[in-house]
């Protein structure tokens, strides 16, 4: 592994929180379209740590879940998903495939399973396309469950889903009646 990794990965993790959740910490704005200032941002993190417009290209370009874009000049960037700020990114709405998955921690299953799926903190509840996938996604709060989520039936009945730039399946809830447990669902590790 390169030894400029580590410090990629750091610095994404502070576009993230910069670009989805709290520009302010920067001292900047996004526009209604989620979009930030490519020169304000790398001043902003300038001050945090090394950057310039190519590490900024290398770490969008590299990003394993493509979670940014840069607007057709260049000249503005945005986080294609995953936002608390209420912004539109302008999100397709698409047809979802018959099933979705949604990976959580065990701990939440209780709540999930009488409330239905919450977007919580962010603006929709985020669904992933297999169950892989989805597994890391619920690896990251605890012990993981995997939930099916029955969408074509969801789309039938009217509710909307909206497909990322990134190709992270969104939706406003998820009511229980269309979710289901997969007790044996994960894969061996
Ligand atoms: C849970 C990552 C109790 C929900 C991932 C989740 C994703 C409930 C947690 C993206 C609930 C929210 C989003 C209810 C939902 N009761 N708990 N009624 N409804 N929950 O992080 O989906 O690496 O906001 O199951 O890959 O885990 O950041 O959402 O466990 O795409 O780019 O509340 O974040 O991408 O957690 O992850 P999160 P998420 P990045």
């Amino acid at each position: 592994m390169r030894e400029t990794t580590p410090d990629l990965t750091r610095i994404s993790k502070y576009i993230s929180l910069i670009l989805r959740h709290k520009p302010e910490v920067i001292g900047i704005q996004l526009d209604t379209h989620g979009w930030a200032d490519v020169n304000a941002l790398l001043a902003g993190i300038s001050r945090k740590y090394p950057i310039n417009r190519d590490i900024l290209e290398e770490i969008v370009r590299s990003d394993e879940k493509q979670r940014y874009s840069f607007s057709e000049d260049g000249t503005k960037i945005r986080a294609n998903q995953g936002h608390s700020v209420q912004v539109d990114v302008e999100l397709p709405v698409t047809e979802p495939p018959e099933t979705l998955y949604h990976g959580t921690a065990r701990r939440f299953a209780a709540s999930i399973e009488s409330q239905g799926l919450l977007p919580q903190s962010r603006l929709y509840v985020h669904l992933s396309p297999d169950q892989e996938t989805a597994e890391k996604v619920g690896c990251r709060h605890g012990e993981p469950v995997i939930y099916r989520v029955d969408a074509g039936r969801m789309h039938r009945d009217g509710y909307l889903f909206y497909l990322s730039a990134n190709g992270v399946w969104l939706t406003k809830v998820v009511p229980a009646t269309y979710l289901k447990r997969l007790e044996d669902g994960l894969k061996q590790h």
